[in-house]
């Protein structure tokens, strides 16, 4: 997120922080709508007594004691956190004015010098995962401002507070025990585990518990580390999209111009056409010409910005043609505009 982070100006590092976490919690709150209750509301009153409870459970876990001990020794709930939670804006940016945001000029320019000076690296990862490296670049980017702010808080204070709060609590307190076990396993020290507000870690900005299913140890120290050590971040970012089904033969997708009158409802998730069928209905590249027909590839029309029933006001705003990829970025983070973000950094990162 994840978020979802930058210099050049103070405003900018504002305006991305806002936007990361609020793209971490976008999957955050997903998964936490299906997640059962454990019964926090009964204890959440006394952080002290509700963290006693938090450690018996992660010793039954077979957390060790020393663990316990480091991690949740002397850790206090962090107001900001909190505020931060509550604060999250409704998403009123326009599309243009997210991508201007999230892939300004600036960060094009800073991706294709990253895609030059890792070319070995992401050339073996995309042998080994099938994921060209100017997208895991791009999500490098986004995620990270390439690994350069991944985040300042303590990642077990942000989720023990979150945790506790009493607002998501389930999703939180098992991504603390999945926290405390990335600790046990000795992938990183409690006080050296830093990442968002909402628990985001490292380079890739992974929850703990992508970190468990996904995190690899690509260098070979034994160590999973994606906060200082980029080729173990750059691998698990690869690893987690071929997981969730990364096609090495196609792109993401492309902005396209749709007809007059054409029927909105026909942008949905399940009404995959061919690009012949697209064609045929009247939608075309967004400069006016022909869609390309290659034979066999399958894509939904994708309205970021209309809301049901045709949009704010009748309108659709921008029109996108996306494939199966699209569909795996979406599994790192739910948000549309978030996965038209990585795929036009990718493609601009590949323009030269
Ligand atoms: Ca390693």
């Amino acid at each position: 997120m994840p978020n979802f982070p930058r210099p050049i100006l103070a405003l900018t590092i504002i305006l991305l922080a806002a936007l990361g976490p609020f793209v971490d919690i976008q999957a955050a709150l997903a998964q936490a709508a299906d997640a059962p209750e454990i019964g926090d509301k009964s204890d959440q009153g006394n952080f002290e007594a509700w963290l006693v409870g938090v450690r018996a459970q992660a010793r039954e876990k077979g957390i060790s004691e020393a663990t316990i001990k480091a991690a949740l020794s002397d850790l206090q709930p962090i107001p900001r956190i909190i505020e931060l939670d509550r604060k999250q804006p409704e998403f009123t940016l326009t599309l243009t004015q997210y991508l201007n945001r999230v892939v300004p000029a600036s960060r094009v320019k800073k991706g294709r010098q990253k895609l030059a000076e890792n070319r070995e690296l992401l050339t073996a990862l995309e042998a080994k995962y099938g994921v060209p490296g100017r997208y895991i670049v791009a999500f490098w980017g986004i995620e990270t401002d390439f690994g350069r702010v991944s985040g300042g808080y303590s990642v077990v204070a942000a989720l023990a507070t979150l945790a506790h709060d009493g607002r998501r609590s389930a999703y939180f307190r098992k991504e603390l025990m999945n926290a405390l076990k990335i600790i046990d396993d000795g992938h990183i020290t409690a006080d050296k585990m830093s990442g968002s507000w909402a628990g985001a870690m490292g380079q890739t900005q992974f929850m703990p518990s992508s970190f468990l299913s996904h995190a690899t140890d690509y260098n070979g120290d034994n160590r999973i580390d994606i906060w200082n050590t980029r080729a173990d971040a750059l691998a698990s970012g690869a690893n987690y999209l071929k997981k969730a089904g990364w096609n090495p033969d196609l792109t993401w997708g492309r902005e396209v111009r749709l007809p007059e009158g054409f029927d909105t409802t026909l942008a949905s998730k399940t009404n995959r056409l061919t690009l012949a069928q697209w064609h045929a209905l009247g939608v075309m590249r967004v400069d006016g010409s022909a869609l390309p027909l290659r034979d066999g590839i399958k894509g939904r029309i994708v309205l970021p910005e209309s809301k049901k029933k045709g949009g704010p006001e009748g309108k659709t705003g921008r029109a996108f043609l996306v494939y199966d990829n699209f569909d795996v970025i979406l599994d790192w983070n739910r948000s549309n505009f978030f996965a038209i973000a990585v795929g036009q950094l990718a493609d601009q990162i590949k323009t030269q």
